[in-house]
């Protein structure tokens, strides 16, 4: 009797086996034969009808059906599976070429951008790039470059000082004199950077930009000082924008020379942001003042050179258009974007 119920099982097990025809489907034949309360488990508890000798026997015979009835299943079972894997990839497509979630882009920032036009440009006549400290001891900001001790930039007007000795560099000039310190001429160095001064309203910010450039040589004259900044001039600003030398005064050159450009939004002929006077003020120049020079360990009687600094802010307002410095601080991306 129970092993005729054994042999049905087995024969409906097969039959359901090979009839199973989705993973899914043989699952549930696998449950229902296999599983914990499936008929080949349970027909172990119906023993109880059999005597102590012929358990033995159906016990092994059961357990041989149970494992014919597995291998069939997992032979099926990787069948189902190779049939369900080649029906997907013959069904979805996976376009490699479609574009990507969309990710903003940040931009350079406008400052950077015009420090690196103005770095390429006097690179391609020998210039490299120095850098330095943002804070600086009295000596490298001050003393060294010939500023008296009752000069009004010392005042703490005009100077953030972190304490009697230390203050936040109020220009980049310091970088050129400790290249001067470390590096034996002849050199030609342009040194840009962030700089302070204690200054805010609509035109000033208290951190700002300017580069400097220095050549240090034998024989430098102010025909190589004009020469430089009129073919930085040139190709800063187009072919056609002149500029003009204006005698000036600073304490760390000797002769001094402010440095204009012929308006470039109004090619000269007179327009608001030139005043209408038809040029525009983008820096100072002159030559390297004697006693900047023995400050930095080089002998003046050896040695000649020129020196000019132009204010980034300053450079990018009068090229780009931009209306007010404040602009540049406050890193609104409707501002940065428009200079990718
Ligand atoms: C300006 C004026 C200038 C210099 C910077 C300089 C540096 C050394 C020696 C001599 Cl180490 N001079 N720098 C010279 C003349 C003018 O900048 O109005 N900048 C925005």
């Amino acid at each position: 009797m129970l092993s005729k119920k054994l042999q049905d099982i087995q024969n409906q097990a097969q039959k359901e086996i090979n009839e199973a025809t989705t993973l899914e489907a043989l699952y549930q034949v696998k449950v229902r034969f296999l599983g914990k309360q499936g008929e080949l488990t349970l027909i172990m508890k119906d023993m109880g009808g059999l005597s102590k000798e012929e358990r033995p026997a159906f016990g092994k015979l059961v357990n041989e059906v149970k494992q014919a009835v597995t291998t069939l299943h997992d032979e099926k079972e990787s069948q189902l599976a190779r049939v369900e894997m080649d029906k997907k990839l013959s069904e979805e497509e996976l376009d490699l070429t479609l574009p990507g979630p969309y990710l903003p882009n940040g931009s350079e920032h406008l400052i950077a951008k015009v420090m690196n036009e103005i770095v390429d440009i006097l690179a391609r006549v020998g210039f490299s790039v120095r850098t330095g400290p943002l804070i600086e001891t009295d000596f490298y900001n001050f003393t060294a470059l010939n500023i008296p001790a009752d000069h009004p930039s010392r005042d703490m007007q005009d100077t953030f000082y972190i304490d009697g000795e230390h203050v936040l560099r109020t220009h980049t000039s310091p970088i050129q004199i400790r290249t001067m310190q470390t590096e034996k001429p002849p050199i030609r160095i342009l040194a840009p950077g962030g700089v302070f001064r204690h200054d805010y309203d609509a035109s000033h910010s208290p951190h700002f930009h300017q580069i400097e450039a220095l050549l240090v040589d034998k024989n430098v004259s102010m025909a190589d000082l004009k020469g430089t900044i009129s073919y930085f001039i040139r190709e800063f600003f187009g072919k056609n924008i002149k500029t003009r030398f204006r005698p000036s005064f600073f304490p760390f050159t000797e002769p001094s020379a402010e440095v204009d450009c012929s308006c470039p939004l109004c090619q000269g002929k007179g327009c608001k942001m030139c005043k209408h006077t038809g040029w525009i003020e983008i820096g100072g120049s002159g030559l390297v003042h004697p006693n900047v020079f023995k400050a930095a360990g080089l002998d003046p009687e050896e040695w000649q050179g020129f020196a000019f600094g132009f204010g980034i802010e300053r450079m990018a307002i009068i090229k780009y258009g931009v209306s007010d410095i404040r602009l540049f601080m406050e890193n609104d991306t409707r501002f940065l974007e428009q200079f990718k």
